[in-house]
Protein backbone atom coordinates (compact mmCIF):
# COMPACT_ATOMS: atom_id res chain seq x y z
CA UNK A 1 0.00 0.00 0.00
CA UNK A 2 0.88 3.54 -0.52
CA UNK A 3 2.03 5.46 2.39
CA UNK A 4 -0.16 8.95 2.31
CA UNK A 5 0.66 11.82 4.28
CA UNK A 6 -3.00 13.20 5.54
CA UNK A 7 -3.53 16.64 7.10
CA UNK A 8 -4.87 16.47 10.36
CA UNK A 9 -8.16 17.67 8.98
CA UNK A 10 -8.53 15.17 6.93
CA UNK A 11 -7.20 12.44 8.95
CA UNK A 12 -10.01 13.07 11.19
CA UNK A 13 -12.80 13.43 8.90
CA UNK A 14 -11.60 9.79 7.69
CA UNK A 15 -11.40 8.28 11.18
CA UNK A 16 -15.03 10.18 11.66
CA UNK A 17 -16.77 9.04 7.72
CA UNK A 18 -17.44 12.64 6.94
CA UNK A 19 -17.74 13.78 3.94
CA UNK A 20 -14.55 14.92 2.02
CA UNK A 21 -13.90 16.89 -1.30
CA UNK A 22 -10.81 16.26 -3.41
CA UNK A 23 -9.32 19.14 -5.24
CA UNK A 24 -6.14 19.07 -7.76
CA UNK A 25 -3.44 21.26 -7.68
CA UNK A 26 -2.57 21.33 -11.38
CA UNK A 27 -5.20 24.14 -11.32
CA UNK A 28 -2.65 26.11 -8.90
CA UNK A 29 0.59 25.63 -10.67
CA UNK A 30 -0.36 25.54 -14.11
CA UNK A 31 -3.96 26.73 -14.48
CA UNK A 32 -3.93 30.17 -12.68
CA UNK A 33 -1.59 33.14 -12.41
CA UNK A 34 0.22 33.85 -8.62
CA UNK A 35 -0.36 34.71 -6.80
CA UNK A 36 -4.46 34.43 -7.70
CA UNK A 37 -3.95 30.81 -7.50
CA UNK A 38 -3.25 30.73 -4.07
CA UNK A 39 -5.92 32.78 -3.19
CA UNK A 40 -8.19 31.09 -4.96
CA UNK A 41 -7.48 27.56 -3.57
CA UNK A 42 -7.78 28.66 -0.17
CA UNK A 43 -11.16 30.25 -1.40
CA UNK A 44 -11.82 26.77 -2.56
CA UNK A 45 -10.86 24.67 0.56
CA UNK A 46 -12.97 27.39 2.39
CA UNK A 47 -15.97 27.08 0.24
CA UNK A 48 -16.30 23.12 0.48
CA UNK A 49 -15.81 23.72 4.55
CA UNK A 50 -18.88 26.10 4.60
CA UNK A 51 -20.76 23.35 2.46
CA UNK A 52 -20.67 20.65 5.17
CA UNK A 53 -17.53 18.74 3.82
CA UNK A 54 -13.47 18.50 4.40
CA UNK A 55 -11.24 19.81 1.27
CA UNK A 56 -8.59 17.54 0.50
CA UNK A 57 -6.44 19.13 -2.00
CA UNK A 58 -3.59 16.52 -3.42
CA UNK A 59 -0.08 16.61 -4.21
CA UNK A 60 3.56 15.06 -4.31
CA UNK A 61 6.05 17.06 -2.11
CA UNK A 62 9.22 15.96 -2.11
CA UNK A 63 8.26 12.46 -2.86
CA UNK A 64 5.36 12.35 -0.59
CA UNK A 65 1.70 11.79 -1.42
CA UNK A 66 -0.05 14.46 0.70
CA UNK A 67 -4.22 13.99 0.75
CA UNK A 68 -5.06 17.56 2.56
CA UNK A 69 -2.40 20.66 2.43
CA UNK A 70 -1.56 23.11 4.89
CA UNK A 71 -1.98 26.61 3.75
CA UNK A 72 1.55 26.85 4.00
CA UNK A 73 2.10 23.68 1.75
CA UNK A 74 -0.49 25.42 -0.79
CA UNK A 75 1.21 28.70 -0.95
CA UNK A 76 5.06 27.06 -1.42
CA UNK A 77 3.79 25.55 -4.08
CA UNK A 78 1.44 27.95 -5.75
CA UNK A 79 4.75 30.55 -5.81
CA UNK A 80 7.10 27.96 -6.80
CA UNK A 81 8.25 27.52 -10.89
CA UNK A 82 8.42 24.69 -12.44
CA UNK A 83 6.53 21.96 -10.60
CA UNK A 84 5.79 19.08 -12.65
CA UNK A 85 2.54 18.56 -13.96
CA UNK A 86 1.96 15.17 -12.88
CA UNK A 87 -0.71 13.17 -14.83
CA UNK A 88 -1.60 8.93 -14.48
CA UNK A 89 1.86 8.55 -16.41
CA UNK A 90 4.27 10.27 -14.26
CA UNK A 91 2.69 9.96 -10.64
CA UNK A 92 4.56 6.69 -9.65
CA UNK A 93 8.30 8.14 -11.07
CA UNK A 94 7.44 11.39 -8.94
CA UNK A 95 7.00 9.73 -5.97
CA UNK A 96 10.13 7.12 -6.31
CA UNK A 97 12.25 9.82 -7.57
CA UNK A 98 11.35 12.12 -4.26
CA UNK A 99 10.08 14.72 -6.83
CA UNK A 100 7.53 17.52 -6.34
CA UNK A 101 4.69 17.78 -8.73
CA UNK A 102 0.90 19.08 -9.19
CA UNK A 103 -1.38 16.75 -9.69
CA UNK A 104 -4.14 16.60 -12.78
CA UNK A 105 -7.48 15.37 -12.81
CA UNK A 106 -6.48 12.16 -13.80
CA UNK A 107 -3.49 11.39 -10.77
CA UNK A 108 -6.16 13.16 -8.28
CA UNK A 109 -9.02 10.62 -9.02
CA UNK A 110 -5.53 7.36 -8.50
CA UNK A 111 -4.88 9.82 -5.06
CA UNK A 112 -8.40 10.02 -3.96
CA UNK A 113 -9.46 6.59 -4.73
CA UNK A 114 -6.14 5.40 -2.70
CA UNK A 115 -7.25 7.90 0.32
CA UNK A 116 -11.10 6.16 -0.18
CA UNK A 117 -12.26 9.78 -1.86
CA UNK A 118 -15.33 9.33 -4.14
CA UNK A 119 -15.84 13.01 -4.67
CA UNK A 120 -13.67 15.67 -6.47
CA UNK A 121 -14.38 18.94 -7.41
CA UNK A 122 -12.63 21.04 -9.90
CA UNK A 123 -12.37 23.68 -13.02
CA UNK A 124 -12.43 21.61 -16.67
CA UNK A 125 -11.45 18.10 -16.81
CA UNK A 126 -8.66 17.23 -19.93
CA UNK A 127 -10.05 15.92 -23.22
CA UNK A 128 -9.39 15.38 -27.12
CA UNK A 129 -8.10 18.51 -28.13
CA UNK A 130 -9.19 20.40 -31.69
CA UNK A 131 -6.82 18.81 -34.09
CA UNK A 132 -6.40 15.17 -32.22
CA UNK A 133 -6.92 13.38 -35.72
CA UNK A 134 -3.42 14.51 -36.31
CA UNK A 135 -1.76 15.12 -33.26
CA UNK A 136 -3.36 12.34 -31.12
CA UNK A 137 -3.49 14.50 -28.11
CA UNK A 138 -6.19 13.03 -26.15
CA UNK A 139 -5.62 13.88 -22.22
CA UNK A 140 -5.38 11.10 -19.63
CA UNK A 141 -8.35 12.19 -17.79
CA UNK A 142 -10.84 10.43 -20.41
CA UNK A 143 -9.77 7.03 -19.18
CA UNK A 144 -9.43 7.70 -15.77
CA UNK A 145 -12.81 8.18 -15.67
CA UNK A 146 -13.41 5.06 -16.74
CA UNK A 147 -10.90 2.85 -14.68
CA UNK A 148 -10.87 4.86 -11.11
CA UNK A 149 -14.20 5.20 -9.06
CA UNK A 150 -14.49 8.80 -8.39
CA UNK A 151 -17.51 11.58 -9.27
CA UNK A 152 -15.93 14.52 -10.63
CA UNK A 153 -17.55 17.71 -10.50
CA UNK A 154 -16.50 19.97 -13.49
CA UNK A 155 -17.69 22.69 -15.17
CA UNK A 156 -17.63 20.56 -18.79
CA UNK A 157 -14.66 20.36 -20.45
CA UNK A 158 -13.23 23.62 -21.72
CA UNK A 159 -14.14 24.96 -24.99
CA UNK A 160 -10.56 24.84 -26.07
CA UNK A 161 -11.28 21.04 -26.49
CA UNK A 162 -13.31 19.24 -29.42
CA UNK A 163 -16.22 18.71 -27.53
CA UNK A 164 -18.39 16.52 -29.49
CA UNK A 165 -15.03 14.22 -30.40
CA UNK A 166 -14.75 14.66 -26.15
CA UNK A 167 -17.96 13.03 -25.89
CA UNK A 168 -17.58 10.24 -28.16
CA UNK A 169 -14.22 9.33 -26.53
CA UNK A 170 -16.49 9.07 -22.99
CA UNK A 171 -19.33 7.10 -24.06
CA UNK A 172 -16.84 4.56 -25.97
CA UNK A 173 -15.26 3.99 -22.15
CA UNK A 174 -18.87 3.69 -20.83
CA UNK A 175 -18.64 7.00 -18.53
CA UNK A 176 -21.82 8.65 -17.33
CA UNK A 177 -21.57 12.25 -18.58
CA UNK A 178 -24.50 13.64 -16.48
CA UNK A 179 -25.47 17.76 -16.56
CA UNK A 180 -26.55 19.31 -13.77
CA UNK A 181 -29.72 20.99 -13.79
CA UNK A 182 -30.08 21.54 -17.32
CA UNK A 183 -30.11 20.01 -20.14
CA UNK A 184 -26.98 20.89 -22.27
CA UNK A 185 -23.30 20.23 -21.93
CA UNK A 186 -22.04 23.06 -20.18
CA UNK A 187 -18.63 24.70 -21.95
CA UNK A 188 -16.62 25.73 -18.73
CA UNK A 189 -16.63 29.70 -19.22
CA UNK A 190 -20.23 29.45 -20.99
CA UNK A 191 -22.90 27.80 -19.46
CA UNK A 192 -23.94 26.06 -22.22
CA UNK A 193 -21.92 24.39 -25.51
CA UNK A 194 -24.94 24.22 -27.34
CA UNK A 195 -24.66 19.86 -27.25
CA UNK A 196 -26.78 18.12 -26.04
CA UNK A 197 -25.43 16.46 -22.80
CA UNK A 198 -25.98 12.29 -22.44
CA UNK A 199 -27.74 12.36 -19.02
CA UNK A 200 -29.01 15.05 -16.84
CA UNK A 201 -29.92 14.57 -13.37
CA UNK A 202 -31.06 17.56 -11.12
CA UNK A 203 -30.64 15.98 -7.71
CA UNK A 204 -27.20 15.41 -5.93
CA UNK A 205 -29.38 12.80 -3.97
CA UNK A 206 -29.31 10.44 -6.78
CA UNK A 207 -25.94 11.49 -8.19
CA UNK A 208 -24.71 9.90 -5.29
CA UNK A 209 -26.72 6.63 -5.41
CA UNK A 210 -25.46 6.37 -8.87
CA UNK A 211 -22.24 6.48 -7.97
CA UNK A 212 -22.96 3.88 -5.62
CA UNK A 213 -25.10 1.78 -8.46
CA UNK A 214 -21.76 1.47 -10.19
CA UNK A 215 -20.10 -0.11 -7.78
CA UNK A 216 -22.70 -2.17 -6.64
CA UNK A 217 -23.03 -3.37 -10.03
CA UNK A 218 -19.01 -4.28 -10.18
CA UNK A 219 -18.50 -1.26 -12.58
CA UNK A 220 -15.25 0.45 -12.59
CA UNK A 221 -14.81 4.03 -12.92
CA UNK A 222 -16.26 6.97 -12.08
CA UNK A 223 -18.84 9.72 -13.15
CA UNK A 224 -18.37 12.78 -14.75
CA UNK A 225 -20.71 15.73 -13.28
CA UNK A 226 -21.04 19.14 -15.39
CA UNK A 227 -22.16 21.59 -13.70
CA UNK A 228 -22.79 24.65 -15.43
CA UNK A 229 -21.23 28.31 -14.96
CA UNK A 230 -23.37 30.43 -12.29
CA UNK A 231 -24.95 32.36 -15.53
CA UNK A 232 -23.84 36.07 -13.81
CA UNK A 233 -19.76 34.90 -13.96
CA UNK A 234 -20.09 33.19 -17.75
CA UNK A 235 -18.92 34.16 -20.82
CA UNK A 236 -21.17 34.03 -23.79
CA UNK A 237 -20.17 31.10 -26.15
CA UNK A 238 -19.85 34.02 -29.61
CA UNK A 239 -17.31 35.84 -27.36
CA UNK A 240 -15.14 33.03 -26.57
CA UNK A 241 -14.85 31.15 -29.76
CA UNK A 242 -12.96 33.72 -31.74
CA UNK A 243 -10.38 33.54 -29.21
CA UNK A 244 -10.16 30.46 -28.18
CA UNK A 245 -9.63 30.01 -32.28
CA UNK A 246 -6.80 32.91 -31.76
CA UNK A 247 -5.26 30.80 -28.97
CA UNK A 248 -5.52 27.49 -30.64
CA UNK A 249 -3.41 29.00 -33.97
CA UNK A 250 -0.94 30.55 -31.38
CA UNK A 251 -0.21 27.01 -29.80
CA UNK A 252 0.35 25.65 -33.39
CA UNK A 253 2.54 28.65 -34.35
CA UNK A 254 4.49 28.24 -31.52
CA UNK A 255 5.01 24.66 -32.09
CA UNK A 256 3.25 24.27 -28.32
CA UNK A 257 2.93 19.92 -27.83
CA UNK A 258 2.18 17.31 -25.18
CA UNK A 259 1.42 18.57 -21.48
CA UNK A 260 2.38 22.43 -22.31
CA UNK A 261 -0.72 22.71 -24.85
CA UNK A 262 -3.45 22.95 -21.60
CA UNK A 263 -1.66 25.28 -19.77
CA UNK A 264 -0.38 27.32 -22.80
CA UNK A 265 -4.04 27.62 -24.00
CA UNK A 266 -5.65 28.76 -20.45
CA UNK A 267 -2.73 31.64 -20.18
CA UNK A 268 -3.24 32.60 -23.32
CA UNK A 269 -7.22 32.90 -22.97
CA UNK A 270 -6.38 34.55 -19.73
CA UNK A 271 -4.12 37.46 -21.83
CA UNK A 272 -6.93 37.45 -24.93
CA UNK A 273 -10.04 38.04 -22.18
CA UNK A 274 -7.82 40.97 -20.14
CA UNK A 275 -8.06 38.52 -17.27
CA UNK A 276 -12.22 37.59 -17.36
CA UNK A 277 -11.56 34.27 -18.01
CA UNK A 278 -9.72 34.22 -14.61
CA UNK A 279 -13.01 35.39 -13.36
CA UNK A 280 -14.84 33.09 -14.83
CA UNK A 281 -12.81 30.43 -13.65
CA UNK A 282 -12.86 30.96 -10.09
CA UNK A 283 -16.46 31.28 -10.52
CA UNK A 284 -17.12 27.92 -11.54
CA UNK A 285 -14.50 25.66 -9.40
CA UNK A 286 -16.32 27.48 -6.62
CA UNK A 287 -19.92 26.51 -7.74
CA UNK A 288 -18.25 23.17 -8.44
CA UNK A 289 -16.78 22.56 -4.72
CA UNK A 290 -20.33 23.48 -3.37
CA UNK A 291 -22.10 20.81 -6.00
CA UNK A 292 -18.76 18.47 -5.06
CA UNK A 293 -19.67 19.21 -0.95
CA UNK A 294 -23.20 18.04 -1.38
CA UNK A 295 -22.66 15.37 -3.14
CA UNK A 296 -20.26 13.82 -1.05
CA UNK A 297 -22.81 14.09 2.14
CA UNK A 298 -25.12 12.23 0.28
CA UNK A 299 -23.15 9.68 -0.62
CA UNK A 300 -22.00 9.37 2.87
CA UNK A 301 -25.68 8.92 4.41
CA UNK A 302 -26.04 6.29 1.90
CA UNK A 303 -22.82 4.77 2.80
CA UNK A 304 -23.68 4.92 6.66
N1 LIG B 1 -8.70 22.74 -17.05
C1 LIG B 1 -8.62 23.94 -16.39
N2 LIG B 1 -7.56 24.19 -15.64
C2 LIG B 1 -6.57 23.28 -15.49
C3 LIG B 1 -6.67 22.00 -16.16
C4 LIG B 1 -7.76 21.78 -16.94
O1 LIG B 1 -9.49 24.78 -16.51
O2 LIG B 1 -5.62 23.56 -14.76
C5 LIG B 1 -5.63 20.97 -15.91
C6 LIG B 1 -6.27 19.83 -15.09
O3 LIG B 1 -5.33 19.43 -14.12
C7 LIG B 1 -6.45 18.74 -16.12
C8 LIG B 1 -5.25 18.96 -17.00
O4 LIG B 1 -6.48 17.44 -15.57
O5 LIG B 1 -5.18 20.38 -17.12
C9 LIG B 1 -5.36 18.30 -18.34
O6 LIG B 1 -4.12 18.36 -18.97
P1 LIG B 1 -3.85 17.45 -20.26
O7 LIG B 1 -4.77 18.01 -21.31
O8 LIG B 1 -2.40 17.68 -20.56
O9 LIG B 1 -4.18 16.05 -19.86
MN1 LIG C 1 -2.55 16.21 -23.84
Amino acid sequence: MIDITYSPEVQSALDENNAIVALESTIITHGMPAPRNIEVARQVEAEVRAHGAVPATIAVLEGRLHVGLSDLQIETLGHANNVAKLSRADLAVCLATGGTGATTVAATMIAAARAGIAVFATGGIGGVHKGAEDSFDISADLRELSETPVTVVAAGAKAILDLPKTLEVLETFGVPVIAYGQNDLPAFWSASSGLPAPLRMDDVAQIARAHAMRQALGLPGGQLVTNPIPKDAEIAREVMAPLIARATKDAEDHGITGKRVTPYLLQRIFELTEGHSLEANIALVLNNARLASGIAQALGQIRS
